[in-house]
């Protein structure tokens, strides 16, 4: 957790916050280093929470969305039916979400206080990538580019409105990309959501459990069209569902044993 910074800072020169430990999943910062206002979280309200341990062993969330944009069907919610009930030693829970911006963060963080997962991963359709996408970064702001399943079409407008303008990812994003990869499933790290439903999910389920005090760690996949989906779009990438199955499960074994991420270079020019 971010500490205040002293009233008097040590040295002349601020310094911004140093990004997040995906090892632990808790945003630390030196004592000396500058922390701007707005990002500091406040003290987690129930302590109970910090239990880890559900009685019946560890729990990985895995959540899904309902189609939307005029689609039929959305993988992430097919996949989350196809991983199995378990991983790495963890009893897979998973959880439909509505493509809707009001609702998104309430369910799942419903299931998050049934559950008291280990760890939490979303999953989210991009139609039109050709890999599944291990998403870095959620930014503090909805800007829809057409209205959600219930008509909502925020422009512009901050998630949380003390919130910090943007969470990393809490899981190990490169350990998991490179463990997809290795499982036969195209993968890279993305370095954006965009600003539609996923990113409203992702970046409220890091601000959920950054405010709450629960110990899961999070993380967003994103994934192309299935093979299903590309019929009457031409040129558009697709992959088939058991290919991004294998990738979610590898990716999921990868977050549960990688305390520490890998240092391996995946960054973007643009
Ligand atoms: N993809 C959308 C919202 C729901 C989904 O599966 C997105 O990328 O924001």
């Amino acid at each position: 957790m971010l500490r205040r910074r002293r009233k008097t800072p040590k040295q002349p020169h601020a310094e911004p916050a140093r990004a997040p430990s995906a090892s632990t999943g808790r945003r630390r910062a030196r004592s000396d280093a500058y922390v701007p206002p707005e990002l500091i979280i406040k003290p987690a309200r129930h302590e109970a929470h910090e239990t880890p341990r559900h009685k019946n062993g560890e729990i990985v969330l895995v959540t899904g969305f309902e189609p939307f944009g005029g689609e039929k069907v959305n993988p992430s919610w097919d996949i989350c039916a196809l991983l199995g009930d378990e991983i790495a030693g963890m009893r897979v829970e998973t959880c439909r979400v509505p493509c809707e911006f009001r609702r998104s963060i309430a369910v799942v963080a419903d299931a998050i206080e049934r559950l008291h997962p280990l760890l939490v991963i979303c999953i989210g359709q991009a139609g039109g990538r050709a890999r599944l996408g291990v998403e870095r970064v959620a930014l503090n702001v909805d800007d829809a580019r057409t209205p959600d399943n219930s008509g909502a079409q925020p422009v512009d407008e901050l998630i949380a409105a003390n919130g910090p303008p943007a969470y990393f990812a809490s899981v190990p994003i490169k350990a998991m990309a490179a463990a997809m990869r290795a499982a036969g499933a195209p993968t890279e790290v993305s370095n954006s959501a965009g600003t539609y439903v996923c990113n409203h999910l992702m970046y409220g389920v890091l601000h959920y459990l950054a405010e709450s005090g629960h110990r899961a760690r999070a993380g967003f996949i994103h994934v192309p069209y299935s093979e299903e989906q590309v019929h009457d779009k031409r040129d558009a990438p697709s992959m088939a569902i058991a290919t991004m199955v294998s990738g979610v499960r590898a990716a999921i074994a990868a977050a549960r044993t990688h305390r520490h991420d890998l240092k391996i270079p995946e960054g973007a020019s643009e």
